[in-house]
């Protein structure tokens, strides 16, 4: 084995695991083309990828996943803190004690046979103060090839490590792929995560949810920053000012799609222009001049495939034409190209589907692509990238933005009063699941800031630590908070607000209220725009009376509203921040003035 590093911890680390899994051969991923170009033929031998079509897709890759295993699974992913109290209410966690014994029964010889990669890779720019390195051991070469994408990695990011033993020690078994011994787990006081007996993205390129989130989350509170589920974007302004702003979504909410958003004709005319630092995950931290900073410690996008065309998202689209893998899509043998629900209206006749089954356009009654299938893009692909994707300082946020699905209860957008209301309002995050047939509305359910499934520690600690941020913040300096409900419905379930490009609109009133220039009217849940101040020129059969319509705030639904809150937060007992149980108290009291 030649010499990478000589940290002590990181080679000790390496040492343990080959003691343990047995591997036949340890190869370093050291970040050199000639290394990925072999391990891209290893893998093209095996089957586990597919060359695609070089001329029309140059770089490309197909991978399929096993039948059982093609999304997170929440149910086995653990928070091992010592003390049960510290995954809180809404994380599974067991004796990190137990979970040892369990994951070293498992991982003792499952490098068999098989050679174990070792990562280094950076969350972050190299070297960037914002950004945390990690190791991670797998004996799978689609989690090489797909971490070389989604993150940065090599020889560089142990130079950059040096001696220190902040790194998060990743380890990563395929196993048998067996869901019943599959298991997603974090030890955070050991900065360690292990992963087995799963294959799919998610679960094993362990950069992301993982540690860029869950063990994330964790360090923030104990460092004074934050790791959050959230697109990063920048707005430029006719004047050439860009204001950045950073939001969360729950899943389907059309986050990529918001994150690389095209602006409205009239916009653009107007020189607007839209840049997007991230997607999915930003890190968060005080700046020198005392404003907030955020990173994308990511360096690609892992997006969902179908839907993703040129209509709903060109530049995601053109993001994937080169050094892409796909996983779970649909395959055309012929030219060697790739389909999804969603791409277009005119699949291949013949295509092999995400099963590896035949599929035929004209008679296949079962979807060709995985509704999870995903492609792999490296981040500079994207047309619209920021120019300060690499900064190493971030980007100073104006603006904090959550969302949801609301069939009624929640206005196209309104602004939080201060910070600690606006934590409050992404405290009660919230979508709906709507019975599409029937237009009824489904369940609520809430979700604080987009990380539920993320959050690493007790989500109570994780309100705490919002506020104690908004505390290190002078006034004058902090961002604002809004909320966003794309999804108001009309009688028949139809979305009211056209969505996509146009939500620019809902983003320069923002900028507006954060520059001093429009008011804004006081409900009981917030600052609500005067329709006047929304810009829908150039919007089809749009009146103005439809925009009032889609800004209204029905107290009846909001008294509603209060008691899910209230009965939501007693899950925290008393880690819930009694700031918030206030917020809850206020927001009542003013509905019912
Ligand atoms: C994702 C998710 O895959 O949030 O980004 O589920
Ligand atoms: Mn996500």
């Amino acid at each position: 084995m030649a010499n990478f590093t000589n940290n002590k911890q990181v080679l000790d680390f390496v040492q343990s695991r080959v003691e343990l899994c047995n591997p036949d051969k340890v190869v370093w991923i050291d970040g050199s083309e000639a290394l990925y170009k072999q391990l891209e033929n290893e893998a093209m031998a095996t089957g586990e990828i597919i060359k695609l079509n070089e001329e029309l897709l140059p770089g490309c890759f197909l991978h399929r996943t096993a039948l059982n295993d093609v999304a997170r699974v929440e149910g086995r992913t653990f928070i091992c803190s010592r003390e049960e109290i510290n995954a809180g209410p809404t994380n599974n966690w067991k004796d990190p004690k137990e979970m040892y014994a369990t994951l070293n029964a498992i991982l003792k010889d499952a490098y068999k046979g098989r050679t174990m990669y070792v990562i280094p890779f950076s969350m972050g720019p190299v070297g960037s103060p914002l950004s945390k390195i990690g190791i991670e051991l797998t004996d799978s070469i689609y989690v090489v090839l797909n971490m070389k994408i989604m993150t940065r990695v090599g020889q560089n990011v142990l130079d950059a490590l040096g001696d220190s033993n902040d790194f998060v020690r990743g380890t990563h078994a395929r196993c048998e792929i067996d869901e019943e011994k599959r298991y997603i787990c974090h030890f955070p006081e050991d900065n360690a995560i292990i992963s087995v007996n799963s294959g799919y993205g998610g679960n094993v390129l362990l950069g992301k949810k993982c540690f860029a989130l869950r063990i994330a989350s964790y360090q923030g509170r104990n460092e004074g920053w934050m790791a959050e589920h959230m697109l990063i974007l920048g707005i430029k302004k006719p004047d050439g000012k860009i204001i950045y702003m950073a939001a969360a979504f729950p899943s389907a909410c059309g986050k990529t799609n918001l994150a690389m958003l095209i602006p409205p004709e009239g916009y653009k005319k107007a020189g607007y222009e839209v840049f997007t630092v991230g997607d999915d995950i930003a890190w968060i931290k005080k700046g020198a001049d005392g404003r907030l900073y955020a990173i994308n410690p990511e360096n690609g996008f892992f997006g969902v495939a179908p839907g993703t065309n040129v209509k709903s998202n060109p530049n995601a689209l053109e993001s994937t034409k080169k050094n892409t893998i796909f996983t779970n899509v649909g395959y055309d043998p012929e030219n060697k190209t790739v389909w999804w629900e969603g791409l277009d209206k005119n699949p291949p006749k013949h295509m092999i589907d995400w099963k590896g089954n035949d599929w035929y356009a004209d008679s296949s009654t079962e979807k060709c692509a995985h509704p999870n299938s995903r492609f792999t893009a490296p981040a500079v692909n994207c047309p619209c990238l920021s120019s300060e994707f690499e900064s190493k300082v971030g980007v100073p946020i104006s603006a904090f933005i959550f969302g949801g699905r609301r069939a009624k209860t929640a206005p196209l957008v309104y602004e939080a009063r201060n910070w600690t209301n606006g934590v409050f309002v992404g405290s009660i995050m919230a979508s709906e699941t709507t019975a599409a047939a029937s237009g009824a509305v489904g369940v609520v359910r809430r979700d604080p800031m987009a990380m539920l499934p993320f959050c690493g520690y007790h989500m109570g600690d994780y309100f705490q630590h919002w506020l104690d941020m908004g505390a290190m913040i002078d006034d004058d300096k902090k961002p604002r908070f809004f909320n966003v409900n794309w999804f108001r419905t009309d009688e028949e379930g139809h979305f009211i607000w056209p969505g996509f490009g146009d939500n620019l609109r809902v983003l320069d009133w923002m900028i507006k209220r954060i520059e001093g220039t429009v008011d804004a009217v006081e409900t009981p849940i917030g600052f609500v725009p005067n329709a006047e101040d929304i810009n829908i020129e150039g919007l089809d059969d749009f009146s103005i009376d439809t925009l009032k319509g889609i800004l209204n705030v029905d107290k009846e639904t909001w008294k509603g509203e209060v008691e899910g809150i209230k009965e939501f937060y007693k899950k925290f007992g008393n880690k819930l921040p009694k700031e918030l149980a206030k917020e809850a108290d206020a927001l009542e009291a003013r509905l019912n003035k």
